[in-house]
């Protein structure tokens, strides 16, 4: 049987799927992957930027990266994959969408249960108060909290622990669920990339979808080869047909 006839029929037998995410799926929406050939750490070294001390050091800095991807997203939309997990959602009767993404994507495309492990793009956190805010970025950076205090990006940085109600949701979703479904990552982060892993030892089957093989491809049962915007849509249609 073809692999994304098979990934097809898994996912409709399935009463229970957790699918992870990663920047992969928002290529095609013109958002830039991280370790990709155009890829956004390609410019700037992910220790300059995506960490603690780099905030600390110079938080100016930081904030115009980020400011800089704010305005990026903010000229890209959901593209058919996106819609197509949106989609998903509605014929499985427990489901759950962990993304590595911050860029708001999925929500934007309609997907209702998102668990966003890394923070989100378009929200900001009180140094002093841990407050959370939507928040644009605009001129004044690095920006203040009605208290004083700086605001930071409300991402998780790398050596930052995640958000631990989320991650262990996470985790419980990939422990119940009888499909793991992988879609644009290069499985290098951790703890996100455990979850594939948490999932193939309590029984799930995985499908990978991406065009190259990656870390968790040993883990897959199916491998679908493409962009996750094509590869998609194709899968939630075939799931549809079964159900
Ligand atoms: C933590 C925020 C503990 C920034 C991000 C050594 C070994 C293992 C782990 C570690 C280690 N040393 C340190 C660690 C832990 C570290 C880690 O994993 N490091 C890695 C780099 C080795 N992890 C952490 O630090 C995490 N925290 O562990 O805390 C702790 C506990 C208690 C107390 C204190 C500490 C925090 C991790 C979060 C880091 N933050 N982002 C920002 O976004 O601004 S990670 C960053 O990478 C992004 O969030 C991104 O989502 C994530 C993963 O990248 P991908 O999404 O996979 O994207 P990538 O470009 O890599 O790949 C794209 C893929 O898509 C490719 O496979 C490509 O083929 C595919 N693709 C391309 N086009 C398409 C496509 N697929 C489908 N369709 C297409 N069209």
């Amino acid at each position: 049987m073809d692999p994304l006839d098979a990934a097809a029929a898994a996912l409709a037998r399935a009463r229970s799927v957790v699918v992870l995410t990663g920047a992969g799926v928002s290529a095609e929406s013109g958002v830039p992957t991280f370790r990709g050939p155009d890829g956004l750490w390609k410019n700037h070294r992910p220790e300059e930027l995506a960490t603690p001390q780099a905030f600390q050091q110079d938080p100016a800095l930081v904030w115009e990266w980020y400011r800089w991807r704010q305005q990026v997203v903010s000229g890209c939309g959901p593209n058919p994959g996106h819609y197509a997990l949106a989609a998903l959602e509605e014929l499985i009767e427990h489901f759950a969408l962990v993304t590595q993404n911050v860029d708001g994507l999925h929500r934007r495309a309609g997907s209702r249960t998102v668990l966003e492990l890394h923070g989100n793009l378009f929200q900001a956190r009180c140094t002093r108060e841990g407050t959370v805010r939507d928040f644009t970025a605009g001129d004044a950076l690095p920006p203040h909290c009605e208290c004083g205090a700086m605001l930071r990006p409300h991402i998780v940085w790398f050596g930052e622990p995640l958000d631990r109600l989320t991650i262990e949701e996470a985790f419980v979703c990939a422990q119940n669920a009888d499909v793991c479904l992988v879609a644009g990552t290069s499985g290098v982060v951790a703890p996100a990339s455990m979850i594939p892993m948490h999932a193939a030892s309590h029984r799930a089957a995985v499908i990978e979808v991406n065009p190259h093989d990656t870390p968790l491809t040993g883990v897959a049962r199916y491998a679908l080869r493409g962009n996750s915007g094509e590869v998609l849509p194709r899968l939630v249609d075939e799931v549809r047909r079964r159900r």
